[in-house]
């Protein structure tokens, strides 16, 4: 058994035995409830992927790591046995503290069908808004893991060195891509039962649509475990992707970060999380340490306590929009002033946009849809207008006619984020017309494959009559740049020992979906920064 193997068990069961006493707090050490330690070496803030990695190689060189995750420990079951609420029917599990929840396709048929009212809870799933622009999120000990459609794609590496080029795309490509793909337990489809089953009808029905137009599909590797789903079709097993199971969460089958890398970091015996603690401020001390203000909540959203904790080496993996808010926060309120001006800029959407296509009657997409998706169309190559897009589910249970996608498109054009000290918060500047190129590379491809199949796209799925969604990103990326705001290795510029090491490195494009990439960079600044700053 592999070390990683082994201390991933070891984590597993103590995250199962925390679920089990009710716990927020998870440790290999102790199952009691810690209140936070005044000093620690190393602090990681959220748990997504570029924490996970950090936390796991922390934990492994010996060094007592404390991660702090905002939203909670999603380990225990409800009252129906479930983790996780079904999609279908959302109730206060699905989103972050809303009344109602805020699906992607806001209508069919013009009807909202999607979205229910729901208590105002501690949720998975969270929607953040500014103005034009909104973005999807996770929250959750796992961060954007636990609601993600499980692709684990690698760049093209010609676009991976244009967005990144004084990143070294031989050591990415031969050392940390792989190590990244193996921590996450990337699989792929088996190609023969693609071609036979019923989960993925539907994207049989658009790789033929495709195809007829000239286009070539590609599978798409995920973290979903393929084999499992499989099963859910023959059904021995409980039903999770093969249940609708997706942006809420899934019951069963995903590889989410709380099942690999988070629980080989706990197996180490030097991590710990605290789950329902967001950080709030960064403290600058005389002596070059950090201290943390920081808020713990309930599941309810009721403020339970402020608390402070000091560290020498500070982490950020709060993600694209919650590293760059609170560098943005604190060097505009000034408790870091030396930050670079160039944090907060620098930040995109991966070119997302979403689009529906009105299938013939006798192309029937089948009323059983697998959440996770496993096949994309490659038209990245296009010297016009690049776009990879992936071939989505429509998991609504019954017929609907529909083939949908996420395109990810080559949009050049990048938000900047402001501190706004009335709310206390970072405002994303960001502008519709910021937009159109991702509305124009979905147009050029699909426009195509609507003429040579004789289809037109679907105008009822996105609350008006626009068949293009580009209001909203599931990519979010940037705000605090590699080689801009932080140096080649996530080192921020103007403070020592202090990281950044999440999505918000990313300059707003990696040309598919962006986990992987997040992954191996985390796993290379890590592995710099150990052994230089750390147990050099
Ligand atoms: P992320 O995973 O967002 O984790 C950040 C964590 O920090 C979260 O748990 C936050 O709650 C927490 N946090 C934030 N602020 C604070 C604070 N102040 N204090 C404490 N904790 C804090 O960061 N990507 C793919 O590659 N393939 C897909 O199939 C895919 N599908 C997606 C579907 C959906 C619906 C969504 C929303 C995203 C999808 N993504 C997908 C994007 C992917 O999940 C995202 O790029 C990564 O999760 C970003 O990883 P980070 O490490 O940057």
């Amino acid at each position: 058994m592999s070390p990683f193997t082994r201390r991933r068990f070891l984590g597993l069961s103590a995250l199962s035995s925390a679920a089990a006493l009710g716990l927020t707090t998870v440790s290999t050490r102790s199952a009691s409830a810690v209140p936070l330690p005044e000093y620690v070496p190393a602090v990681v803030i959220g748990t997504g992927y570029g924490a996970a990695v950090t936390a796991l190689r922390l934990g492994e060189a010996g060094v007592p790591t404390l991660m702090l995750e905002m939203g909670k420990l999603w380990t225990t079951p409800g009252a129906d046995g479930r983790v996780f609420c079904p999609m279908l029917t959302p109730d206060e599990r699905s989103m972050w503290f809303k009344n109602r929840t805020e699906a992607p396709l806001a209508s069919f048929l013009w009807l909202d069908l999607a979205n229910r009212d729901i208590k105002r809870h501690a949720g998975v799933l969270d929607r953040v808004h500014f103005g034009d622009m909104s973005v999807y999120l996770g929250r959750g000990v796992g961060g954007g893991s636990l609601v993600n459609g499980a692709m684990a794609v690698t760049p093209k590496r010609s676009y991976f060195e244009e967005i990144l080029p004084r990143v070294d795309a031989d050591e990415m490509y031969g050392k940390y891509f792989p190590r990244a793909r193996a921590g996450l337990g990337v699989n792929v489809v088996d190609p023969r039962w693609f071609e036979t089953c019923r989960s993925y009808q539907y994207a049989r029905v658009s790789r033929k649509a495709a195809r007829k137009a000239g286009f070539d599909t590609v599978f798409v590797p995920s973290v979903y475990d393929m084999d499992y789903l499989r099963r859910e079709e023959a059904g021995t097993v409980p039903r999770s992707a093969d249940a609708s199971e997706v942006i809420y969460g899934n019951n069963h089958g995903k590889r989410s970060l709380d099942k690999t890398y988070l629980a080989a970091a706990l197996g180490t015996g030097h991590v710990t999380i605290q789950a329902l603690h967001e950080v709030r401020e960064i403290i600058h001390q005389p002596d070059g340490a950090y201290t943390l203000v920081v808020r713990e909540i309930d599941e309810h959203g009721t403020v339970l306590a402020t608390k402070h904790v000091t560290t020498k080496h500070l982490f950020l993996g709060a993600g694209s929009l919650g590293s760059t808010e609170l560098l943005v926060r604190a060097r505009d309120t000034g408790r870091l002033p030396a930050l670079d001006e160039r944090v907060g800029q620098g930040w995109g959407t991966n070119g997302n946009v979403m689009l529906g296509r009105a299938n013939h009657l006798w192309d029937t997409t089948g009323s059983l849809q697998a959440g996770m998706p496993a096949l994309g169309i490659d038209n990245w190559a296009d010297p016009v207008h690049p776009a990879f897009a992936e071939i989505a589910p429509v998991p609504a249970g019954l017929e609907t006619w529909v083939s949908l996608y996420l395109a990810i498109t080559k949009n050049p054009e990048r938000g900047h984020f402001s501190y706004d000290a009335a709310s206390d918060s970072a405002k994303l500047h960001w502008t519709a017309s910021q937009g159109q190129p991702s509305i124009d590379a979905a147009k050029s491809l699909f426009d195509q494959i609507n003429r040579a199949n004789r289809t037109i796209y679907r105008y009822d799925l996105f609350g008006d009559t626009r068949p293009f969604e580009n209001r909203f990103t599931y990519h979010p990326l940037g705000g605090l740049v590699l080689g801009e705001a932080t140096d080649d290795h996530g080192r921020v510029r103007g403070y020592r020992n202090l990281y950044v090491t999440d999505g918000s490195l990313i300059p707003g494009s990696t040309g598919v979906n962006p986990f992987v990439t997040i992954t191996a960079l985390a796993e290379r600044n890590i592995e710099r920064v150990l052994a230089e700053d750390i147990t050099g």
